[in-house]
């Protein structure tokens, strides 16, 4: 439970990207919310969740294919040879930038959810996200139509277009489509709560994904046994 709770809300203006990677994808997004989004409401999002939920789990394949020692993890070097079989070129800090920054849990070790929002991110930050989309078909007809949707969501949240979602931001999304439904706009609270990861009152679009892959529940996949294809 946070301190002390203030009246005024959380101030967008403040909030100044922390890395190089995080100043790129906020970049990356404004250039993306520039193109506009296809959300109209924070319903029409909630009701793409079966659909992106199902095209994330057919990433297990891409995962189990870059795990080279099969140890259900990617570590720094794995990732390497995944850029590589991509053919996507970062530079070594790049490389390594993004590691750090997926690798939520820092135990030198990308899990599977977390290995998807590293896609999700290097599908933003590259400008030729078509040439990326050929590289990862791979039998997936879905996931740049899904990566699509969540940068779609995200800037459908991100009102000021600052690269982040702010509580304010988030309770006028709700407001604006659930006119006095309070149940949901408790819910969206509570989303909002679990997105917001390191707790600072924003949400980027990393914790974002990252959220997502938890609510459709890609992080207990192995626990849930096989699943139906
Ligand atoms: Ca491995
Ligand atoms: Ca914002
Ligand atoms: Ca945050």
């Amino acid at each position: 439970m946070g301190g002390v709770v203030g009246k005024e809300e959380s101030p967008t203006k403040g909030w100044m990207p922390e890395t190089k990677l995080e100043a790129k994808m906020v970049e990356a997004m404004q250039r993306r919310a520039s193109e506009g989004t296809g959300m109209k409401s924070f319903n029409s999002i909630i009701l793409k969740f079966p659909k992106i939920d199902e095209s994330l789990r057919k990433c297990k394949t891409i995962f189990e294919q870059f795990d080279e020692n099969s140890n259900g993890t990617i570590d720094p070097e794995e990732l390497k040879h995944c850029f590589q079989k991509l053919e996507i070129s970062f530079t070594e800090e790049e490389s390594s930038d993004l590691f750090e920054a997926c690798d939520i849990n820092e135990n030198m070790g990308m899990k599977f959810n977390e290995f998807i929002v590293l896609l999700c991110l290097v599908y933003l930050l590259k400008e030729d996200p078509a040439a990326l989309h050929a590289k990862l078909q791979m039998g997936l007809p879905n996931l740049e139509a899904t990566f699509e949707t969540l940068v779609d969501a995200f800037v459908f949240l991100d009102k000021n277009k600052d690269g982040c979602v702010s509580k304010h931001e988030m309770v006028q999304a709700i407001n604006e489509t659930n006119s006095g439904e309070r149940s949901s706009g408790r819910i969206a609270m509570k989303r909002f709560e679990e997105m917001d990861w390191d707790k600072n009152g924003m949400v980027t679009f990393k914790e974002f994904v990252f959220a997502f892959t938890r609510w459709v529940g890609i992080d207990d996949i192995d626990e849930d046994g096989e699943e139906i294809v």
